[in-house]
């Protein structure tokens, strides 16, 4: 089972391509015959019910995925940003859908200070480059709402080792970036990490300088 998860608008805005795609990739892998189910998130911090980690681990136990794929938006991306580690830290920029700003908190107390993604990052880059999808690697998922879901995915499934997930950022649509080839992009990275060898990446460069 493939949970691809996306979010509702947020900031004022009226959309949120990242929802519409993993929408549009869920269905794009049940059609070829995969099991595969888009959640959406609510752009609010914490664990409770009605918020982002609240429904992201409701999700995690009701469909007991072996891939996961959350996406968010990036308004400031100009590819698809697969990312590679999720820090314990928040730092809200602006107000959550439920009007929280937590500055300097930990997404979870007791917890490490980071963990990495689990999908093979590098092999879906290339895949994505290959399909004409302009992929990137990023080193940080930022500290709002996305990181701390990221984070909470990967301490949810800590103890899981055999399930790959991990966070990709998705640029605005418009463009060359429309929800379908958003949605086509979020399809091959899950593909990708649900193939046999999955679980391994692949041992190229994506180191940054800064
Ligand atoms: N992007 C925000 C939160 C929800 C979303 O789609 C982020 O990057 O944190």
């Amino acid at each position: 089972m493939i949970l691809l998860t996306g979010f509702e608008p947020f900031g004022g805005a009226a959309e949120n391509p990242s929802i519409d795609a993993a929408r549009l990739a869920a269905r794009e892998l049940r059609d070829a015959g995969g099991d595969a189910v888009a959640v959406e998130l609510p752009c609010v911090f914490g664990r409770g019910p009605g918020t982002a980690g609240g429904a992201l681990a409701a999700a995690l136990s009701e469909h007991r995925p072996d891939v996961v794929v959350a996406a968010g938006l990036a308004g400031n991306r100009g590819r698809l940003s697969l990312e590679r580690v999720a820090i314990n830290l928040v730092d809200a920029r602006i107000p959550d859908n439920a009007g929280g700003q937590p500055v300097d908190a930990p997404v979870r107390a007791q917890a490490p200070a980071a963990y990495f993604t689990s999908l093979p990052v590098k092999r879906a880059r290339a895949r994505l480059e290959a399909a004409g999808l302009e992929a990137e690697i990023s080193q940080t998922a930022g500290t709002y709402v996305c990181n701390a879901v990221f984070f909470e995915l990967m301490h949810l499934l800590a103890g899981s080792p055999g399930v790959r997930a991990g966070f990709v950022h998705v640029p605005p649509s418009g463009g060359q970036w429309t929800v379908p080839r958003i949605g086509a992009g979020l399809a091959v990275v899950a593909r990708c990490a649900a193939e046999a060898g999955g679980g391994h990446d692949d041992a190229v460069t994506a180191g940054a300088e800064s």
